[in-house]
């Protein structure tokens, strides 16, 4: 079971996202390897676009670290057994139908059948000032970065409906990461653990988005453009 590592919130987690569309098998392994040596916590995998199953990449991936591998499935084809646990993302920033429970009815048989651990998540799309990979798909809107209680309220909602985790999320390679108010916001109705994702290229931006109250900050692009910056990143979600 992870959720319960997911749960304890004592300790800061940072998390290295794999796209297994941006790199080839044994790129994907050598990364996850340095996140773990770095001091990252977690390891996500998954994309917005990825057409194949990501299965190849989460064993490989699995054989050369310990620390937990989550799936972060872009669609149902990304569904698999091989990952330590599946992040079962609800949209609920959109009100596209499938997103929200359609893809989830489909699915759900498949997670029952093989035993996959589901972690029920919220996922938030806050608009990043540019158009995202997740808002283009999706087909849905992004809730505006000047809304703090929008956010929040949608947040609230899935903690009650019963989502065990809330993602922020500004999209991948956003423009700007999600805004201190709109962490604060969220952070400050919930009880369940908060992930911010999408844009966090700097220290000062890390910095910033810990101190507003994520509990895991997931970094994908920062890492592909420079992976040397992980360790630098590790240490300092590792000091809040
Ligand atoms: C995307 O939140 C993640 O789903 C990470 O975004 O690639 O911008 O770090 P970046």
């Amino acid at each position: 079971m992870i959720y319960p590592y997911l749960a304890d919130t004592s300790r800061k987690k940072l998390a290295v996202l794999i796209d297994p569309d941006k790199q080839t098998v044994p790129e994907a392994a050598r990364r996850a390897r340095l996140a773990q040596e770095s001091g990252a916590q977690l390891i996500l995998v998954g994309g917005s676009l990825v057409s194949a199953s990501p299965d190849e990449m989460l064993d490989a991936v699995r054989t050369v670290v310990d620390i937990p591998v989550l799936l972060f499935p872009g669609s149902l084809m990304q569904l698999s057994t091989m990952a330590d646990a599946v992040l079962f993302l609800s949209l609920t920033s959109g009100r596209n139908a499938d997103l929200l429970i359609g893809m989830h009815v489909t699915a759900a048989p498949f997670i029952k059948q093989n035993g996959i651990e589901s972690i029920s998540t919220s996922y938030i799309l806050i608009s990043g000032g540019n158009v995202s990979s997740v808002e283009y798909m999706s087909d849905t809107r992004p809730i505006p970065a000047n809304k703090p209680d929008i956010a929040a309220a949608t947040a609230l909602a899935g903690e009650l409906l019963g989502h065990k985790l809330v993602y922020l999320e500004a999209g991948s390679g956003a423009a700007n990461h999600v805004p201190e108010t709109v962490i604060r916001a969220v952070k400050n109705t919930l009880s369940i653990p908060l992930i911010v994702g999408g844009g966090i290229r700097t220290e000062a931006a890390l910095r910033t988005v810990l101190s507003a109250g994520a509990d895991i900050v997931v970094i994908g692009t920062a890492f592909e453009e420079n992976s040397s910056k992980m360790e630098a990143f590790a240490r300092i979600v590792n000091e809040f």
